[in-house]
């Protein structure tokens, strides 16, 4: 796929773009029963990160487009992703995450055009005036294929060192370009898609310290000078160590009194029960006391695809089930949903029984691998379930345990053998072995179905 053929291919569906937007807006003056509709009846956006690789799998879906008005590409934007080697953009990840969010009719914030991390080896090695150019090439060359589709832009992401000095952060940009490349690459950004809101986006700047002073001088020197910025990236990683600071609201406002929109990026909180749904709390509620806080994005849907899994820092547990974090910032929402109803989607007790099924690798060789799929019961306990495996065409399986399957082509459709029975929340799983017959590519596994 070249560039050139892509972007006007995306061009073409803008007005499909706002069909699909209107769509949405009808929907969420019906009820404000999800995070996304509560969200707009205070004016705001809800939205989580995505990974495209998890789009396919059906609760995940499910939860996505029934909660969520924003999404962000967990990393499917980022340079290692987009521009591996010089010049050549590869979008097909991305374009997957914005396509679907399109379907939906929700917005899509873009992360991150220039970033230390996740950075290809090629662009380290660059000298000053290449870097230059390869940095205003890359700019160009996302924001002019997503023109006109992304809400916001993370334009400049992390520039700024942790800890006291609030000194600029090491990197190839800081390093070769000096402080002014944050200015060019938001300068590069404007003219390449005026309609996107250009952010600075930054961790550890959530309440009043050094390293956010820093940034607050920065985005004021900007402003002074017309350099265009407009809106702040608050990360908003929490936990034990780095809790929600008390003066959150005020920082916020801070930024917002420069003139600049502010954004709660990267929203997540470790912890569980009522002390996190406590914390959640007051994260909107700092938000929804800052008339220029225009939205929210939590890191992730569901804890078991989350960075920080171990610390269950989201809003929908492994299974797709409300937290009571959940329910705390649907309530600080305004939201109407009841915490714990039975008739909520995903609440224990909603008498629907559910499954979900994860896969991994567990075993590797030349010729085969051994795959296991975990499958967990939902909010109810269930005696059976059903489990899909779509195998790459060339490979065959050649043994299963715990599991009796049926097949259709290269479809494998899996059922219990004597493992049906599982408790609200409880785990059993099959295990197969596969020869590659010259595919490594991973299988597909699709919706669990329970009864
Ligand atoms: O969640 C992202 C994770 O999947 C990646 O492995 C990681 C690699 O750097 O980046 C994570 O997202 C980061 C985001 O892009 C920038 N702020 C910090 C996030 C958590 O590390």
């Amino acid at each position: 796929m070249t560039m050139t053929v892509r972007r006007l291919t995306r061009a073409a569906t803008a007005g499909l773009v706002a069909a699909a937007a209107l769509t949405a807006a009808a929907h969420s003056a019906e009820a404000a029963d999800t995070l996304g509709s509560a969200a707009a009846g205070q004016g705001r956006y809800f939205g989580t990160a995505v990974a495209a690789n998890h789009l396919g799998e059906a609760d995940y879906a499910a939860t996505l487009d029934r909660e969520f008005s924003s999404v962000t590409p967990e990393n499917e934007m980022k340079w290692d992703a987009t521009e591996p080697s010089r010049g050549t953009f590869s979008f097909g990840s991305a374009d997957r995450i914005v396509d679907h969010a399109q379907s939906q009719g929700m917005d899509v914030r873009g992360h991150t055009l220039v970033w230390h991390s996740q950075l290809p080896s090629w662009v380290g090695s660059l000298g000053a005036s290449d870097l230059r150019t390869a940095m205003n090439d890359h700019i160009n060359g996302l924001m002019g294929h997503y023109k006109g589709e992304i809400h916001s832009w993370d334009v400049v992401n992390e520039a700024f060192q942790d800890g006291g000095s609030g000194a600029r952060r090491s990197s190839p940009f800081q390093d070769k370009l000096g402080n002014g490349f944050i200015e060019e690459a938001f300068r590069t950004a404007r003219a390449a898609d005026p309609a996107a809101k250009l952010c600075y986006n930054d961790y550890n700047t959530d309440g009043v310290n050094a390293k956010s002073n820093a940034v607050y001088d920065m985005v004021k020197d900007f402003k002074s000078r017309g350099v265009p910025i407009d809106c702040v990236g608050f990360q908003s990683h929490f936990n034990s160590n780095s809790p929600v600071p008390s003066d959150y609201r005020q920082n916020l406002q801070r930024f917002a009194d420069l003139g600049v929109d502010v954004q709660i990026t990267e929203l997540d909180i470790e912890g569980s029960g009522s002390a996190q749904a406590a914390d959640y709390t007051k994260v909107v509620e700092a938000c929804l006391a800052v008339s220029r806080c225009t939205g929210m994005t939590v890191w992730g849907v569901t804890d078991k695809y989350s960075w920080r899994s171990s610390g269950t820092p989201l809003l929908f547990d492994g299974n797709y089930s409300e937290k009571p974090a959940y329910d705390a910032v649907l309530s600080a929402l305004g939201g109407s949903g009841d915490p714990g109803d039975p008739d909520d989607p995903g609440d224990p007790g909603d008498g629907t029984p559910s499954c979900t099924a994860t896969y991994t690798r567990t075993a590797d060789w030349s010729s085969g691998y051994n795959g296991q799929v975990t499958i967990t019961a939902g909010g109810e306990p269930i005696s059976s379930w059903t489990a899909t495996v779509t195998l790459p065409a060339q490979q065959s399986v050649s043994a299963l345990w715990n599991g009796t399957p049926t097949w259709s082509g290269n479809v494998m459709t899996v059922r219990p053998s004597w493992n049906g029975t599982l408790a609200a929340g409880a785990s059993t799983g099959f295990g197969f072995t596969v020869a590659k017959n010259g595919s490594d590519a991973a299988p597909v596994i699709g919706t669990c179905t329970a009864s």
